[in-house]
C-alpha cells in the first residue's frame, strides 16, 4: 500500500524528436529532480521546515505529519502542499497538492491524477509541438522585424550624418550672412545719417515757407479786414467804424462795445493801413470776424481737401536720400530675416540631433509619425518624441496625456519604455503621464492602452527597431 504511494517512474523525454534518449529516474512521486535527494529511502525524512522527523515510509503515506506538507508532496494530504509534475517533453510545473486526484487534469502529463490513469490522456507533446510552433513563429517574426530594424538604423544613422552636415552648411550660411548683415547695417546707418539730415533739412525749409506764407496770409487777411472796417473808404480806420464790429469788444461781460474800448485797441483816434498793420492787427487777429459773406460757389462747395499729396513730397534729393535709404533697411531686413530663418533651421536640426534615437538611430523612424487606438470611449494617439494624446470617440477636444519626456526603461535596457510628462493636469490630481512599453514587432503599432491609476496611462507600442538579432540555433528546446 506505502509503496503504491511511493514511488513512480518517469519517463524524461530530453529530445522530442528522438524517442530512443529516454531516461529513469525514480524519486516520490510529485517530486521534482532537484529536490530528489531530499527523500532518501535509506534514510528517516525530515520535514523541509526541521519541525519533525519520521521514518520514510510515511512519505506520500496519505497522511500529513509536516507542517510544511513537505512529507506529502505526491497526494493530496497536506493543505499547503505542493505537487511537481514533470510534464516530460514540455514545461515542468508545481501545483498545490489539494488538486492531486482531483478529478480535474491540471498537469499535461496527466500525473496529478494518478489514481485513475485514464482519465488524463498525455497532452505534453501536442503542447511542446505547438508551443514550438509559436517559438518558430515568433524567432521569424524577430528576425524579419530586426532586418527592418537594421533598414531604419540605416536610414536613421544617414538622417543624422545629414542633419550634422546640414548644421555645419547653415553655420557656414550663418556667418556669411552676418557679415552681410553688419555690411549691410553700416551701409543703411550711413544712409540714414544723410537722410535725416536731409529731412530735417527740407522740414526746415518747408515750416519756413509755411511761416511766410502764414505771414503772408495774416498781412493779406489785416489788409482786407481794414478795407472792410474802413467803411468811408477814406483810407483810415476810426473809432465809430471798429464799433461796427462788436465781436472785437474785449470786455464781453456788459455787452456794450464803448468807445473807451475801442480807443484801447486802436491806441489813437484813428490809424491808417500801415499803423494798423503794425500795431492793431496783431490783437484783434483771432477775434475779428468779416461781415462780407463768401461767394456764392465757396458756400455752396466747400473747398475740398486735397488729398492727392498727403505724404511728405520731398525735394529730389532729399527724395533721393529717402528711396536709398528705404532700399537699404530693406536689404537690411532681409539678411536678419534670412538669419532667423537659418538660426530657426540650426536650433530644430539640432534639438533633433539631441534626441535619442537608440543605440543605432532606429527609433529616429518614429519621429514626426502618430499612431492611433480605437477604444470603447477614446482614440489614444502616440505621436513619438513628440506626445501622447487621448480625445473623445465621437468628437471634442484633444487631452495630451504627455510630452516627451525621456527613455525610462532599466539601466539594462532603457530602450523598453518611453515616458511622456506633463499632461494636462488632472481634476484634483496630477498632471497626465504616459509610461509606453515598446515590443518587438513586425510593425510600427500601438498595442494596448490602459489606465492602471487616474491618469496614469500605460501603452503597449510594437515596432520592428525593439527586435534583436535571433540565434536560430539558440531555440531553447531544453527549457521545454
Ligand atoms: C477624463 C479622462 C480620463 C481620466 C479623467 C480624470 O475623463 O482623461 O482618462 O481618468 O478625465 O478625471
Amino acid at each position: 500500500m506505502i509503496c503504491k504511494y511511493l514511488f513512480l517512474t518517469f519517463i524524461l523525454h530530453i529530445d522530442l524528436y528522438d524517442a530512443s534518449q529516454m531516461v529513469q529516474v525514480d524519486r516520490p512521486r510529485g517530486v521534482s529532480l532537484t529536490k530528489k535527494v531530499l527523500y532518501d529511502p535509506a534514510k528517516e525524512f525530515t520535514c523541509f521546515d526541521g519541525s519533525q522527523t519520521i521514518q520514510f515510509q510515511f512519505v506520500n503515506d496519505d497522511y500529513c505529519d509536516c507542517n510544511d506538507g513537505s512529507d506529502e508532496p505526491g497526494t493530496s494530504a497536506c493543505p499547503n502542499g505542493s505537487f511537481h509534475c514533470t510534464n516530460a517533453g514540455y514545461r515542468p510545473q508545481n501545483i498545490p497538492s489539494s488538486r492531486v486526484n482531483d478529478g480535474i487534469c491540471d498537469c499535461c502529463d496527466g500525473t496529478d491524477e494518478w489514481k485513475t490513469p485514464t482519465a488524463c490522456a498525455n497532452t505534453c507533446m501536442e503542447l511542446r509541438r505547438a508551443a514550438l510552433e509559436e517559438n518558430k513563429k515568433k524567432m521569424e517574426e524577430s528576425s524579419k522585424g530586426f532586418a527592418l530594424r537594421q533598414e531604419y538604423a540605416k536610414t536613421g544613422q544617414a538622417k543624422k550624418l545629414e542633419r550634422q552636415e546640414k548644421v555645419k552648411e547653415l553655420q557656414q550660411e550663418l556667418a556669411q550672412i552676418q557679415l552681410l548683415e553688419d555690411t549691410l547695417k553700416t551701409e543703411k546707418e550711413a544712409i540714414e545719417i544723410q537722410e535725416t539730415a536731409a529731412i530735417d533739412e527740407h522740414k526746415r525749409i518747408a515750416e519756413e515757407k509755411q511761416q511766410k506764407i502764414a505771414h503772408e496770409e495774416n498781412l493779406r487777411k489785416g489788409a482786407e479786414a481794414f478795407s472792410e472796417m474802413d467803411v468811408d473808404k477814406d483810407g483810415s480806420l476810426t473809432i465809430p467804424e471798429l464799433l461796427s464790429h462788436p465781436e472785437l469788444d474785449p470786455d464781453t461781460s456788459d455787452g456794450i462795445f464803448t468807445e473807451e474800448e475801442a480807443l484801447t485797441i486802436l491806441q489813437a483816434g484813428s490809424v491808417d493801413m500801415a499803423v494798423f498793420m503794425d500795431t492793431v492787427w496783431g490783437a484783434i487777429n483771432e477775434t475779428f470776424r468779416t461781415n462780407i459773406p463768401p461767394p456764392m460757389e465757396e458756400q455752396e462747395a466747400p473747398a475740398e481737401t486735397d488729398t492727392s499729396n498727403s505724404g511728405e513730397p520731398y525735394d529730389e534729393i532729399t527724395q533721393n536720400l529717402v528711396n536709398q535709404a528705404n532700399e537699404a533697411r530693406s536689404k537690411f531686413q532681409e539678411a536678419q530675416t534670412k538669419k532667423k530663418n537659418l538660426e530657426n533651421e540650426v536650433e530644430s536640426l539640432n534639438k533633433a540631433l539631441e534626441l535619442d534615437f537608440g543605440p543605432d538611430e532606429g527609433y529616429q523612424a518614429l519621429q514626426f509619425q502618430c499612431f492611433e487606438l480605437l477604444t470603447m470611449e477614446y482614440k489614444y494617439k502616440l505621436c513619438p518624441y513628440d506626445k501622447a494624446t487621448q480625445s473623445p470617440k465621437n468628437g471634442g477636444s484633444e487631452t495630451v496625456l504627455g510630452r516627451w519626456g525621456s527613455w525610462s526603461g532599466p539601466p539594462e535596457n532603457i530602450y523598453a519604455k518611453m515616458m511622456y510628462e506633463n499632461g494636462i493636469t488632472c481634476w484634483n490630481g496630477p498632471a497626465r503621464s504616459t509610461e509606453v512599453v515598446i515590443r518587438c514587432g513586425m510593425e510600427h503599432k500601438l498595442l494596448s492602452v490602459d489606465e492602471p491609476s487616474r491618469c496614469a496611462y500605460k501603452y503597449e507600442f510594437a515596432t520592428p527597431c525593439a527586435c534583436t538579432q535571433v540565434d536560430p540555433n539558440a531555440l531553447p528546446r531544453d527549457e521545454l
